[in-house]
């Protein structure tokens, strides 16, 4: 028997661990590997994270509290965890070019509130404590404390529409940033489905907020974020951008210039697993005068750090700083451009035409199907991707009028442009043999077309192994 690698060594001696104590856990994790192998895999905000990532995760990092800042923690000995989240953050700015990072966010949304919150403290706390002769807000009496409650409660934000595709952390009510602000929100010109970025202008002039948000989850575009910055500046507001979708895409400089909000915005967050490729996670970027604040993300809204995870994320960073992750974005556009096209050239509707992210979003009422009923039929023909509103959704948030497809996972898989045709041929297969039903959740599609398209999926997806060093030997 030929000797096995260190990975599967790895990977199979982490498992037996595991099932000495919980065999059930044990299967699930394998069969997890299994089903993502043979999945064709769309979804546009996940993606494959290398071995040494995952293997970086499985350790005693995990046990250790670290609540505060490198140098500067709640508890002792924290010596290790300095010097991991020192390396992630090394990583983190030099691959972004970015003044400052902050890699302790557990997620989008946690990102997300260490900014907001960040930027309140700057914009509406710092002035209050000055305008109070204090010099923290344990210090302010009762009346003072009640007034900056109150401010803190009446600030505004502006950001994209959900049905735009925003994001509900962007000031939406179902999200906690929608009960912190007031939000107004900037969609796309009806007629070229992009940011018509002279109402976007317009908008700001006349609702005045704290913080323009630029980014998105849903958009298809790349976006300008000079223009939002001058817009930001004309009004007074804070740029913030959320490059959660496209982070990858401005690691491997695929958006640079007017399009990397790193250049342009005052603080940037992101996640760390989709086309970033890195662990499950979240980071800041901000300009070194708002870095304090920032420092103050945990315990303000984050618990303690997760160190193995910040450990994760420096070798995603370190990766994504090595020459091939910059043709690994570039392809990750090549095939989103390529499935748009083969979508398009087989009479598809794609919301503003096409793409030039990531992301490719379909208007499946061209086929007389919600998104729903579209979802379930593709899911059911082995190809995964998640329904989405488009602007001005006639079928609202649940059950939609569009697909949302996406290629960095398959792009890390190997799936090239033809594969891409491949699979815009299947899509277009699946819609238009499919049929409403008596409700926007049910349809009508045969058995024998689902189980060829996911035939058709498998074979595909067989010329391309999933973590081909990692044999589980189950
Ligand atoms: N869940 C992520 C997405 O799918 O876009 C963002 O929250």
């Amino acid at each position: 028997m030929s000797e096995l690698n260190a990975e599967s060594t790895a990977f199979r001696a982490a498992l037996e661990a595991v099932r000495a104590v919980e065999p059930r856990i044990a299967d699930a994790i394998a069969k997890e590997l299994h089903d993502q192998r043979e999945s064709l895999k769309l979804i546009a905000s996940e993606n494959y994270a290398s071995p040494a990532v995952l293997l970086a995760m499985g350790n005693w990092l995990s046990d250790k509290y670290a609540e505060g800042t490198i140098g500067r923690r709640f508890y002792a000995g924290c010596q290790n965890v300095d010097t991991v989240e020192q390396i992630a953050v090394e990583h983190a700015k030099a691959l972004f070019g970015a003044p400052y990072a902050y890699v302790q966010p557990h997620s989008g949304i946690d990102a997300n509130l260490v900014a907001y919150w960040a930027v309140l403290a700057d914009r509406v706390e710092a002035p209050a404590l000055a305008k109070a002769q204090k010099r923290n807000v344990n210090d302010l009496t009762d009346a003072e404390w009640a007034e900056l409650r109150q401010a803190f409660g009446n600030q505004r934000m502006l950001g994209m529409s959900l049905d735009a595709g925003g994001h509900l952390t962007h000031g939406f009510r179902p999200n906690i940033s929608g009960k912190m602000f007031d939000q107004r929100s900037y969609g796309v010109d009806a007629a070229t489905g992009q940011i018509d970025y002279a109402a976007l202008r317009e908008s700001a002039r006349e609702f005045k907020p704290l913080i323009i948000v630029g980014g998105y989850s849903a958009y298809p575009r790349k976006v300008n974020f000079r223009i939002m910055r001058e817009i930001a500046d004309e009004v007074g507001a804070t740029f913030m951008v959320d490059m959660a979708h496209f982070a990858g895409l401005v690691a491997g400089k695929v958006f640079t210039g007017d399009f990397n909000p790193i250049e342009h915005a005052h603080i940037v967050t992101t996640t760390t697993h989709k086309s970033l490729r890195g662990p499950r996670g979240g980071a800041v970027f901000c300009q070194p005068e708002l870095a304090d604040q920032v420092d103050r993300g945990c315990p303000m809204v984050l618990g303690g750090p997760l160190a193995h995870v910040m450990a994760a994320k420096a070798i995603a960073f370190a990766e994504a700083r090595r020459p091939e992750f910059a043709d690994y974005a570039q392809r990750i556009v090549d095939n989103s451009q390529a499935l748009a096209e083969g979508l398009l050239r087989r009479g598809a509707t794609l919301v503003s035409g096409g793409t030039d992210n990531h992301l490719v979003l379909v208007d499946v009422d061209k086929y007389g199907l919600t998104g729903r009923q579209a979802e379930q039929a593709l899911l059911d023909s082995g190809i995964v991707t998640n329904r989405n509103a488009i602007p001005q959704d006639p079928n609202g948030a649940w059950y939609t009028s569009g697909i949302r497809i996406g290629t960095p996972a398959l792009t890390t898989r190997g799936l090239g442009t033809a594969e891409m045709d491949q699979i815009a041929e299947l899509m277009h297969t699946v819609l238009s043999q499919t049929k409403a039903g008596a409700s926007k959740a049910k349809f009508d599609l045969d058995p024998a077309v689902s189980e060829g398209i996911s035939k058709q999926a498998n074979d595909l997806l067989g010329a391309f192994p999933l973590y081909p060093s990692v044999d589980l030997g189950v």
